[in-house]
């Protein structure tokens, strides 16, 4: 037989072990030629691609030179190259739980497991540290009551976000340390619903406080879904914000308070979603419920009509989502607000608030007298925004169609041409939509604020936008992707790098595994003075900047870019909205204060004074520096979100779309590292504190805490090859630290039993 055989019995190269995780049989490679003859003589599957692209499961029947022939599956016989085969698993490690345990680790085989398993409604699989989800788009009967309780006994271990939330639980009680899960993916990947069975699950582990806190934390989904997801081409009820919750713990394990951020509102205000929508898809689901679900005394108190009489929502032809009733939805909303105790008069003012963005919509402008200057026309639309928002007609239509300029120490009123009038429009439903937002984030935190027993740890939910790529991609995706990128390398950070420096530092055996990195990319977007946000902050600037220029400099679809960036809103309107009776536009517009006021490009809107936030993109960065900083102070748990089918299908599984998502973040070199690797590690002090008094030798309390891990893991006989003994730590492969700790719980079990016999006797 053949000289490389390992203890599983298939062949492998008889190189070191880090490299013989499958990975290293290559195509191509001598070592893989050597073994295809063994799989001749054995008649081992292989994977061929035949000239259709598409791997095919095979034996092969022949070589002669380069060429193989391959009999497939379906009886079919074809002539590949050598380059075009692979090893293929045994049976026995069909659909396995963990891509840890496949012999061969190649793409192929990957993607079979996890096809397997989809097909069989096992969405969930590891990938060593890494949690795979592939969304079903149906129901799978995996998340009922009693399966929480099976988790949290561990009667039930498999692969599953209820495991996940379960180990960050338990080892946040064990460490006394914060913990994350990180979920990405792409768009309609399944983020938020993980998120949410995450939460539900550390509900049920940490309910039961007396203000029943845990339920609020459950409602603000609901809530923050409302007025921050809409239906787009990708997912019916896409996310438009990305989210990170803080979950608060007390010393005995009781959530005692929550704390939401969201980011991206940022981009709910360069997203022109609220006054424009397009083809087939839907503004924010808010006005659709708040349309279809109030009663009668708010609908006539909100002068409100159905959704298609309002021009902000039926522009895109799109005002239903199949499967959903936008009257319940409100229902359930009314509800949420009551649990989260947001009182009805607030309730009422932001329905206020959203009436009056709807009817702004309906406003228009014709030209006047002299040629293009707009006047607002009198209707129904512009007395009803007026109403709502507790100012007069007349200043609001001065609002709209002028605005004032300073022309040395006067100021003068100039009018606005249509399409300023307009844009101004749009700008303050903008503004006041935005504005909202950021308001109702602030209630829902102030109903969950964190109560004095919190331990101060934590378990964090991170949901945020995946990387999007279309045909155009424009300010909004450099965002979303400038945000992935940057998540992308924490995670890159933790899992590969960290790893492979520590294992140097502290002087154990390591093969090297190389890796993508993407900080040249970050380079690209941060680095001064050249990078796209130093650029794009420099043309924001400037007065004569266009889009043009910024994009000489930087290669991009950035049409609007600098627009956006900029995140303008006339002066005359926060002007108008202090001067209002009504509560939330005044104190909307109180909180532009403490910003300055700029000089705005003469080329935009009407020329003149606006007001001026911090650009966009540097407020992302800073978000962004901000969340990283939170995130490396905890213990990461990440989940690796798929969508197996553009069409948002259940039962279909479409082999390339995976497989291009498990590149992008690169699954199968997390595997190859954690294979090779060592996933738990604990000083020498540590791992002798915890489990020292398995000694029982009065010796060992003299001894250093590395002369008692070393006493340990030979008095347990700890095979030599799952451990090694770094200057300061231990490492230990994976699964030798649940045999620790069950052999720890049975000490203390007998210890225990000891103690009780020998009170007995006393008593
Ligand atoms: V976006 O970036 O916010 O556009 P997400 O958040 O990744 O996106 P979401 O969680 O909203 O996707 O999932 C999209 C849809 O897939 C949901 O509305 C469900 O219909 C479906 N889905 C996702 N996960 C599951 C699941 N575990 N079980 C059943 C699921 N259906
Ligand atoms: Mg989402």
């Amino acid at each position: 037989d053949s000289p490389y055989v390992d203890q599983e019995g298939c062949p492998n190269t008889g190189e070191s072990t880090a490299s013989r995780s499958g990975v290293a049989v290559k195509a191509g490679t001598p070592e893989w030629e050597e073994n295809i003859e063994y799989f001749i003589k054995k008649k081992l599957r292989v994977w061929c691609r035949p000239a259709n692209g598409k791997w095919e499961l095979g034996t092969i029947v022949s070589t002669s030179g380069e060429e193989a022939t391959v009999s497939i599956l379906s009886g079919n016989i074809f002539r590949v190259s050598t380059w075009e085969l692979l090893p293929a698993n045994p049976d026995i490690l069909c659909g396995v739980d963990d891509l840890l345990q496949l012999s061969y680790l190649n793409e192929p085989s990957v993607i079979y497991n996890l096809h397997y398993r989809f097909s069989r409604d096992i969405i969930y699989s590891k990938a060593g540290p890494l949690l795979i989800a592939v969304n079903p788009f149906k129901k799978v009967q995996i998340y009922e009551d009693n399966l929480v309780q099976a988790y949290k006994q561990k009667t039930m271990d498999n692969p599953h976000v209820y495991a996940l939330a379960n180990t960050a639980y338990n080892e946040m009680m064990r460490d006394e340390v914060s913990q994350s899960i990180i979920i990405s993916g792409e768009s309609g990947a399944g983020k938020t619903e993980t998120a949410r069975f995450a939460m539900h699950y550390l509900a049920s582990v940490g309910g039961g406080s007396s203000a029943g806190i845990e339920s609020n934390v459950l409602c603000t989904n609901s809530i923050l879904e409302a007025f921050g997801n809409a239906k787009t081409s990708r997912n019916a009820n896409s996310s438009r914000f990305g989210k990170f919750t803080e979950i608060y713990f007390s010393v005995s394990g009781k959530i005692c308070g929550a704390k939401v951020q969201t980011y991206e509102n940022i981009l709910l205000f360069v997203q022109s979603r609220v006054v424009q929508v397009t083809q087939g898809e839907r503004s924010y689901h808010i006005f659709y419920q708040l349309c279809a679900g109030a009663p009668s005394y708010l609908r006539e108190k909100l002068n409100l009509r159905n959704a298609c009489e309002y021009y902000y929502l039926k522009q895109s032809s799109c005002l239903l989502i199949e499967g959903v009733n936008d009257a319940e939805r409100f229902r359930i909303l009314l509800e949420a607000l009551d649990i989260v105790r947001i009182p009805k008069v607030y309730q009422e003012n932001a329905f206020e608030v959203l009436a009056a963005i709807l009817w702004l919509g309906n406003i228009s402008f014709h030209t006047g007298d002299f040629e293009n200057h707009a006047e607002v026309v009198v209707d129904e639309a512009v007395t009803t925004v007026a109403r709502l928002l507790g100012c007069t007609t007349e200043d609001l239509m001065v609002a709209l169609s002028t605005r004032k300029i300073k022309v040395g120490k006067d100021h003068i009123t100039k009018t606005l041409t249509l399409q300023q009038a307009f844009d101004v429009r749009d700008a303050l439903a903008k503004f006041l939509y935005a504005s909202l937002f950021d308001w109702v984030v602030e209630q829902i935190n102030i109903s969950l604020e964190v109560g004095k027993e919190s331990a101060g740890r934590s378990i964090n939910i991170l949901d945020i936008c995946g990387f999007e790529s279309f045909q155009r991609n424009s300010f909004e995706q450099f965002c979303i992707n400038y945000a992935n990128e940057r998540l992308q390398q924490h995670f890159h950070r933790h899992l590969f790098k960290l790893e492979q420096e520590e294992y140097e530092t502290d002087g154990i055996y390591w093969t090297k595994v190389d890796f993508e990195d993407n900080q040249d990319c970050l380079n690209l977007i941060e680095k001064r003075p050249l990078g796209i946000l130093s650029l794009l902050e420099e043309e924001s600037k400037f007065p004569k900047a266009s889009d043009l220029t910024f994009s000489n400099k930087v290669s991009y679809d950035s049409t609007s870019f600098l627009q956006k960036n900029r995140d303008l809103v006339h002066v005359d309107s926060i002007q108008l909205l202090s001067s209002c009776s009504c509560q939330l536009p005044k104190l909307f517009a109180a909180r532009t204060d403490d910003h300055s006021l700029g000089l705005s490009n003469p080329n935009h809107s009407g020329g003149g004074l606006d007001f001026q936030k911090q650009s966009v993109a540097a407020k992302l960065k800073g978000q962004l520096f901000k969340l990283m900083h939170q995130l490396e102070n905890t213990k990461p748990h990440f989940i690796r979100c798929i969508r197996p089918n553009e069409k948002q299908l259940p039962c279909h599984f479409e082999e390339d779309l995976v497989l291009q998502q498990l590149r992008c973040c690169g699954i199968i070199e997390v595997v190859q590292i954690s294979r090779s690797g060592y996933p738990s590690r604990m000083t020498h002090q540590e791992f002798a504190e915890r489990y020292g008094f398995m000694l029982f030798d009065s010796a060992s309390v003299s001894k250093d805490p590395l002369s008692i891990s070393v006493a340990l893991l030979h008095h347990f006989n700890v095979p030599p090859e799952t451990y090694q003994v770094g200057y300061m730590k231990i490492y230990l492969r994976m699964g030798q630290v649940a045999l620790l700790e069950s052999r720890r719980k049975q000490a203390l079990e007998g210890i225990i039993a000891i103690q009780k016999c020998y009170r007995s006797r006393q008593a």
